[in-house]
């Protein structure tokens, strides 16, 4: 194990350094043995002498999977005993999804993934042979995107449902009996939403979205989202979501989309190549068997 400690951010937020970590090749630091726990400990303890108290985020969560709490990368549980009296938040849909600590504290504690907080330690790890680098170069922290405050209380999401943000989302699986190509993942998104919600294929418009889209789906392989590609007047294809809502945000993974011998139309998320990150879009034939995310914002 390898750990990058850099000058602490201002404030930032548990996606603003997950992404920090992931631009140097590394991810926030997992802690799955005792002995790796001690190691971080007594750096961790150092490390709060020189720049004083920093929250630390540590890469676990239990985001899109609720009181599932899981290591990001090794993707191995997390055990009870390291919480803090009071921590993790046990309620269903509650938003401390992401798992962090004090430097001068041993005891983990749950918190919110995209509220930025202040003072927070820039420690990485890196799988390869133990060492510690110091870096001299002060980093600033990414602006993702802010967190939208709702105008009124938002409902809660409906049994089944997943809520981040201000939307809830269900990961259906592609069924053997229904087609499961890209128009009847759209069409059985639409069917189920209730009366009163109008769920559509999901629809990604931040990076935060899409971090955590990327948790909610782990380990299920590529998904349907309702990007597609359509023919504008002046005969320009463009981009959009089925929901109507703007296309600003994208994540394409290397390479795509290259429209496939001129058949490629739709988006898809997990996109698998070797080299790339599965937060990463393709552009797909609609084709595809591919399960899918369903969405409906609350309001
Ligand atoms: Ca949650
Ligand atoms: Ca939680
Ligand atoms: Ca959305
Ligand atoms: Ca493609």
């Amino acid at each position: 194990m390898c750990i990058k400690l850099g000058s602490p951010f201002k404030s930032a937020s548990w996606f603003n350094l997950e992404i920090e970590c992931d631009a140097i090749g590394g991810y926030l630091p997992e802690l799955t043995t005792v002995n790796q726990n001690d190691l971080f400990h007594n750096l961790l303890l150092s490390y709060h002498e020189r720049v004083g108290l920093t929250t630390v985020y540590l890469g676990g969560s239990d985001l899109g999977n609720e009181n599932n709490w899981m290591w990001n990368i090794h993707n191995t549980p997390i055990g009870d005993d390291n919480w803090a009296v009071g921590s993790p938040d046990e309620n269903l849909n509650n938003d401390k999804d992401c798992l962090a600590l004090k430097s001068n504290e041993s005891l983990w504690f749950d918190t919110s993934c995209v509220e930025k907080q202040r003072k927070i330690a820039f420690i990485c790890m890196k799988a390869s042979e133990y060492q510690t680098t110091e870096s001299t170069t002060t980093p600033t922290p990414t602006t993702v995107l802010s967190t939208t405050t709702p105008t009124q209380p938002p409902v809660e999401c409906a049994l089944g449902w997943t809520k981040f943000m201000d939307s809830c989302y269900k990961l259906e699986k592609a069924n053997w009996y229904e087609n499961a190509n890209w128009y009847s993942a759209k069409t059985t998104c639409e069917r189920v939403g209730s009366e009163n919600v109008a769920a559509h294929l999901v629809s990604v418009q931040t990076a935060y979205e899409n971090m955590f889209l990327a948790h909610f789906s782990a380990g299920t392989g590529p998904y349907w989202t309702g990007g597609y590609k359509y023919q504008a007047e002046n005969h320009e294809w463009l981009w959009q979501w089925t929901d109507g809502s703007a296309w600003n945000y994208t994540n394409w993974a290397f390479s795509q989309p290259d429209n496939y011998y001129e058949l490629e139309y739709f988006v898809s998320g997990n996109y698998e190549t070797h080299d790339s990150k599965t937060l990463d879009w393709g552009d797909v034939q609609y084709t595809h068997f591919y399960n899918f995310i369903c969405e409906y914002e609350l309001f």
